[in-house]
Parts: C-alpha cells; sequence; structure tokens
C-alpha cells in the first residue's frame, strides 16, 4: 500500500488575525510553523505570506524570501508556494514570489469560480485590525480568476521554465476535466498532484459522496496518471482527511484550511492538526510518506534546485 503524503498549509488567505492567536503571521511565526509541522510528518508545506505588521496576506516576494530560506535550512520538506495567492491580488501578482523562488512545487487552481469567505469571521467579536472586515465581506463579489489562459501561463512560466511541479487544486468536478483537457494537450505531465476540495462556498460541499464522486471521475479520468490528495474546509477537515486515508489518499492539514483540532476547540499550531491526523492514519495501520519518498512519488526536482 502506498503511503501516505502529509501537506501542511500553514497560513493561507482565508482566515485573518482576529479568527485566532495560532495563525503564523511574521516571517518567524511562519518559518517556526512549517518547521514544526515537518517535525511533527508532513512532507510537504504549502505556503502563503502575511504583512508581517497587518497580517493581509501578500504577494511581496521579499516578504516570501524571509522565511523560505529558514525552512529549507531547517527541514527536508518539501516547499508548496501558492499561486492562488489571496483575495486582494492579480494573477501576475500572484506569480511573482513562485518566479523568485522557483520552489519544488506550486499550487494551481483548476478554474474560475466565486469564491465566498464573507461569513468566516462570524465568531469574531473583536476585530484586530481595519482591513479583515472588508476583505471578507468583498468576497460575495469575488471572482477568483484562474481562466485557462491564466493555468497555460502559470505552468509555462513556472513549470517549463523551471521544473516546478504542481498541487492541482480542484474544487469541483468541472476543474477535474479541465485538468484532463491540460493532461490531453500535453500541458501537463503524469504523476498529476491533485488536490480535491470540499467545503469551500463556491466549490462543491463537504459531504462524503462527493469525496467518492471526486475521486470515482478522476480515476476515470486519469487513471494512474494522478496521485490523489484531500483537503475539506473548517469543521469537515479532520472526517474528510481520514476518509481519505481509508480510501487510499493523501491529506492536507493546517490552519489555512481550518482553524480547529476539534469540535468547537481551536488548534494550537499547525504541528497539532498533522500530530493528530499522523495519530489516526498510523492507528489505520497506513504509513506516512517522508519527504524523499513524497519526492520520488511525485517526481519533484529536488530541494537544492530552487531559487531560496
Ligand atoms: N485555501 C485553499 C482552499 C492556493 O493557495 O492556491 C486553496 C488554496 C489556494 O490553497
Ligand atoms: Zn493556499
Amino acid at each position: 500500500m502506498a503511503k501516505v503524503i502529509i501537506s501542511c498549509a500553514i497560513t493561507g488567505a482565508i482566515h485573518t488575525p482576529s479568527m485566532s492567536d495560532a495563525l503564523p503571521i511574521t516571517p518567524e511565526q511562519i518559518a517556526t510553523a512549517s518547521i514544526e509541522a515537518a517535525e511533527a510528518g508532513a512532507a510537504i508545506i504549502h505556503l502563503h505570506a502575511r504583512n508581517p505588521e497587518t497580517g493581509e496576506p501578500t504577494p511581496d516576494p521579499a516578504v516570501f524570501m524571509r522565511f523560505l530560506p529558514i525552512i529549507k535550512q531547517n527541514t527536508e520538506a518539501v516547499v508548496n508556494i501558492t499561486t492562488g495567492g489571496g483575495m486582494n491580488m492579480t494573477v501576475d501578482d500572484r506569480l511573482a514570489a513562485p518566479l523568485q523562488a522557483k520552489p519544488e512545487m506550486c499550487s494551481l487552481n483548476m478554474g474560475s469560480m466565486n469564491f465566498n469567505i464573507s461569513r468566516a469571521g462570524d465568531r469574531v467579536k473583536t476585530w484586530k485590525y481595519a482591513w479583515e472586515q472588508p476583505y471578507l465581506a468583498r468576497t460575495t463579489d469575488h471572482i477568483f480568476r484562474n481562466t485557462f489562459a491564466d493555468i497555460e501561463k502559470i505552468v509555462e512560466r513556472l513549470g517549463r521554465a523551471h521544473g516546478t511541479r504542481f498541487e492541482f487544486e480542484c474544487y469541483d468536478v468541472g476543474h477535474l476535466y479541465n485538468l484532463a483537457h491540460c493532461l490531453d494537450r500535453g500541458l501537463v505531465e503524469p504523476p498529476l498532484f491533485v488536490q480535491t476540495i470540499f467545503g469551500i462556498l463556491g466549490g462543491i460541499g463537504a459531504e462524503p459522496r462527493n469525496l467518492m464522486f471526486m475521486k470515482e471521475t478522476a480515476d476515470r479520468l486519469f487513471g494512474d496518471a494522478y496521485v490523489w490528495s484531500v483537503l475539506a474546509a473548517g469543521r469537515h477537515q479532520l472526517a474528510f482527511t481520514t476518509m481519505a486515508g481509508i480510501n487510499g489518499g493523501n491529506v492536507r492539514v493546517g490552519l489555512e484550511d481550518s482553524l480547529y483540532i476539534g469540535r468547537g476547540k481551536f488548534a494550537k499550531s499547525n504541528a497539532e492538526q498533522v500530530t493528530k491526523i499522523r495519530r489516526i492514519l498510523e492507528e489505520l495501520s497506513l504509513e506516512i510518506a517522508t519527504p524523499k519518498e513524497a519526492r520520488e512519488i511525485l517526481k519533484l526536482k529536488g530541494g537544492d534546485r530552487v531559487g531560496f
């Protein structure tokens, strides 16, 4: 049986500082959280950056460069940089840091969609920063842009130019077909690391039957040309990653996707979520992939061939 790759998404661009004190904000916090998550068993670390003063998502390569080398020097983990960025960024903004860092892996979002996080702060009583509420509220009118032309541009500039491979983020069934189209055209090469995503308002809902439907559709479209992974938003994170493990998939946890460790209980850290899913997977007699094994499974270029 294949070993399970645990990805950990450290901070993202969905949650804001007022939602949880555990959310890493500064480069130092992002680096420390990443190292702890890797030590707990994450083979892949998925990264966004934030303005160190306010916590607002930033595409600034200089901010990424304050934590990327620290993570590289202190872990074996695969560094995976977002190309999805945040709600306040253009596609070119989103590409700036990945182009400079030339990482082994980047996310690649497989379709344009509504991405409504306007209710994510409903439980916040006191807001720390002025940007947070408008950032969330604006998403009722937000289109997360990922056209075929955008996807091709990202593949050309990162994949073809620098050997970066992708975490293909698929939030709905159509995104799997968009990826199949790219595979048919020879734009992307197997093994495809397909991150199926559940519970984002604008994407497929977090229902167990949808997990199996996405898997069955991916099996039909890609056969053995893909490696399946699962993430689910908020309270669905643990159940969906557990179901993924039982059904032969890989998993993604982290505070980007959920701030919780259990019902109504905030996670203290990214590492706490990694430790919990790892324990569950090991109780199920599944083995966890090391970073070296993840590199072999996903045919990555190696941590010594990056730009940081
Ligand atoms: N926050 C996740 C639902 C990206 O970074 O490209 C999606 C994500 C997007 O990880
Ligand atoms: Zn992300």
